[in-house]
């Protein structure tokens, strides 16, 4: 059913008042904008004019929703409490489908490819090696990045929503900013997506106006596994021994 275009408008404001305080940005588009440069086994099973919102994390994340999450829930059986913490905080009370960027389909793909989403809704641009015209890789996988206008590559593209049934014609593409113009730039920025992604250096191809603190950046460096010992280190959770 097509919503008028303030009900789209009235939705998205209601999402951003809700996650921005929390450090997310979201960003509405239509399932036909990102179907249309996908072909037809990954496409999302919409109308292509139903209503989708790509939620992402900005730097602040870390700060304004994370660790205050992790002081006011009981934590049983946690799987990564960053996940934990979108759920918790993305979950309007509408019918809305809602993918996580980790979740996979029992064919092994991903339930939404983030970078294609991203870019198709305006929100980073998504740099592939196919933007690049005399590439010096030969033989060898250089996987794309997207570049955010504003965090450069500080930032996680945490969750899809869908809201079937509810038409966005209003909505109208705009291009994401294409912050990496240059071919030598792009080549560079590949090179250190795919080469020496460690030293957090891609996320700095553009100026930035926020990076994630040590603190996040510790945190994202130890292996998952190690995390919630790291938290317990750190005193920002208790975990009852018993269980
Ligand atoms: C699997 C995966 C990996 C795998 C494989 C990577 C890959 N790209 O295939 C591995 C483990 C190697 C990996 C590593 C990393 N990853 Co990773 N990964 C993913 C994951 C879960 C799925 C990616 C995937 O399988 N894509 C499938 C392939 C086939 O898609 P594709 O190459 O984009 O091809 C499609 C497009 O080209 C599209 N298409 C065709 N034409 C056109 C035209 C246009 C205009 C557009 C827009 C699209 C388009 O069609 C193709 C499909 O047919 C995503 C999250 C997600 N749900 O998407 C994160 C994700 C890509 N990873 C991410 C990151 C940050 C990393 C790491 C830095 C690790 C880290 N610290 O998190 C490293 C860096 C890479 C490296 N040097 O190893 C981020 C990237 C953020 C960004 N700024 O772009 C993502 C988006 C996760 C997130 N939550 O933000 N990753």
């Amino acid at each position: 059913m097509a919503a008028p275009a303030s009900i789209v408008e009235g939705f998205e404001r209601s999402l951003r008042e809700c996650l921005s305080p929390f450090g997310f940005e979201v960003q509405p588009f239509k399932v036909g904008w990102y179907n249309a440069v996908l072909q037809p086994s990954l496409h999302l099973s919409h109308p292509e004019d139903t209503l989708a919102v790509l939620v992402l994390s900005a730097p602040q994340m870390f700060e304004k929703a994370f660790k205050p999450f992790l002081k006011n829930r009981e934590f049983k059986n946690i799987r990564d409490p960053i996940d934990e913490c979108v759920a918790h905080y993305s979950f309007p009370a509408q019918k809305v489908e809602v993918s996580y960027d980790y979740e996979m389909l029992p064919n092994r793909r991903p339930r939404f490819l983030a970078q294609t989403a991203a870019h198709a809704a305006g929100a980073a641009y998504y740099y592939q090696r196919k933007d690049i015209t005399a590439d010096p890789w030969g033989n060898k996988k250089m996987y794309g990045v997207c570049m955010h206008p504003r965090y450069g590559g500080w930032f996680a593209i945490r969750a899809l929503l869908v809201f079937p049934g509810v038409g966005a014609e209003g909505l109208v593409q705009r291009d994401p900013p294409d912050c990496v113009p240059s071919q030598e730039l792009r080549i560079e920025l590949l090179e250190r997506f795919n080469l020496r992604w460690q030293d957090w250096s891609y996320r700095d191809i553009v100026p930035v106006e926020e990076r994630y603190s040590e603190e996040q950046k510790t945190y994202f460096n130890t292996p998952p596994a190690d995390r919630l010992k790291l938290l317990q280190e750190s005193g920002d959770l208790q975990i009852c021994p018993s269980y």
